[in-house]
């Protein structure tokens, strides 16, 4: 077979110093954090769409980079040509998965049944591929966004034609995602929102939305698909107001549903930002509610208020993740690079930049989040913060075992409570400082 990215072999260690631009700085498979090799803890995945087809066109301006990997756009050749360079990308990263919409992986037809033939024939070729290199799906979707059908929306549309649309490209993408192996199943609602009350049935757009959701369940479960469902929320673009909104908007829908045995939350750090929350809050927020899943990986810009995609960078951001993540014992799905090279960054070779950045990027996290787990002072100092519901009245109201009124009379007793202890924030950041920088 011949290769696409012939200047480029498979991408080793060099250590942090290394000045080879090809090889990772921070990402050692191998390496073992906390008892698990990083590989483990990382389980990155590359996401079709950007790195196979986003070629830089913008509100403002076409392609800058090529990526007909010596096809011709828009036919199944060149379907093809993105699985084999998909493929020979992954296996020279070293990367074991991949995130896919239906629509990233052939030419959408008018038809639907023609769309489903190309699929039928691009699901083959991938599962040659599957075979032979052990990559498989982290998780598919449909793609229920771009398709002018759904300019209403797909579950929340007012057309119930639309509507089975929505619901048969779920079924070919759960179909999909068992082919290729997937851990999990995603739905992201970009039309899934309003502009105006004026014309939106809010309330029964939200139960026809948790419907689909329901039958996507029962379907996926009756094809043997065990793995994670995932809401991927965001707060708005395309919509100004989208109902996934944000971790704690999505749990409450998914327990007002019943969806939630088999719905978790795939937290994507752009997202977050844009709902006015941090990543690490999103993750938090999910995970204390048993909901953490999976990670869609990118950075947004906080000068920008849109979603950017950028490759993760921020050392704070991907160590603080990683402390959740660490925390939560894991995740049942993966790191998907939902990002993309910038549209100067436009050759080949900055594609492979552009994931050593961000595979570089979450393992130097990793190893800052554990040192700052084992360094231990940071957990000490949130427990010390609530020590005084370990004893006296505290437990009993940690223990239920206490009412209003007997509190109200400890209140009455003490006339004034000394002073809560100081939440020194500043010595926290110096020590996170201290560790991520050795001067
Ligand atoms: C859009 C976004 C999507 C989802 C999958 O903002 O993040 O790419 O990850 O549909
Ligand atoms: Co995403």
């Amino acid at each position: 077979m011949k290769q696409i990215f012939k200047n480029v072999q498979k991408i080793g260690f060099g250590g942090a110093d290394c000045r080879d631009p090809m090889k990772f700085r921070f990402y050692e498979p191998d390496r073992v954090i906390l008892g698990k090799k990083m590989s483990e803890h990382l389980p990155f995945a590359m996401a079709w769409w950007h790195n196979l087809g986003a070629a830089g066109t913008d509100m403002f301006g076409r392609d800058t980079a090529d990526k007909s990997f010596g096809a011709e756009k828009g036919t199944m050749e060149h379907a093809k040509a993105k699985v084999d360079a998909g493929f020979e990308f992954m296996e020279k990263l070293g990367i074991k998965y991949f995130c896919f919409h239906d629509v990233d992986l052939v030419p959408e037809a008018d038809d639907i049944n023609e769309t489903n033939r190309r699929l039928d024939e691009i699901s083959d070729y991938i599962v040659k591929k599957i075979k032979k290199t052990g990559i498989k799906a982290l998780w598919g979707t449909a793609n229920l966004f771009s398709n002018p059908r759904y300019m209403n929306g797909a579950g929340s549309t007012n057309s119930a034609d639309v509507y089975c649309f929505a619901a048969a490209q779920i079924k070919k993408a759960l179909d999909l995602t068992v082919k290729f192996g997937g851990r999990g199943y995603v739905f992201w609602g970009g039309r899934e929102g309003y502009e105006t009350l004026l014309n939106t049935d809010v309330k029964f757009e939200e139960e026809n939305i948790a419907r689909l959701m329901k039958m996507a369940v029962d379907y996926g479960r009756s094809i043997g698909f065990t793995g994670d469902f995932y809401i991927e929320p965001k707060p708005k673009e395309p919509m100004k107001h989208q109902y996934d909104f944000d971790a704690a908007t999505s749990i409450g829908f998914l327990r007002k549903y019943g969806l939630d045995k088999d719905f978790k939350l795939n937290i994507e750090a752009n997202h977050a930002t844009l709902a006015g929350h941090t990543f690490s809050h999103e993750l938090r927020i999910s995970a204390i509610n048993g909901m953490l899943g999976s990670i869609d990986a990118n950075q947004g810009d906080l000068l920008l208020g849109w979603d950017t995609d950028e490759f993760p960078y921020d050392i704070y951001e991907t160590t603080m993740c990683m402390y959740e993540v660490i925390k939560a014992g894991g995740l049942t799905g993966g790191f998907n690079f939902d990002a993309k090279s910038r549209r100067p960054s436009n050759t080949a070779e900055d594609m492979f930049y552009s994931y050593i950045l961000g595979m570089d990027s979450f393992a130097l996290g990793l190893i800052k989040a554990a040192e700052i787990i084992e360094d231990g002072r940071v957990d000490a100092f949130v427990k010390e913060k609530y020590s005084s519901f370990e004893k006296g009245i505290g437990k009993k109201i940690v223990e239920g075992k206490t009412t209003l009124a007997e509190l109200a009379e400890r209140a009455e007793k003490l006339k004034a409570p000394k002073a809560p202890q100081s939440g020194r924030q500043e010595y926290l950041q110096s020590i996170v400082n201290s560790i991520l920088f050795k001067g």
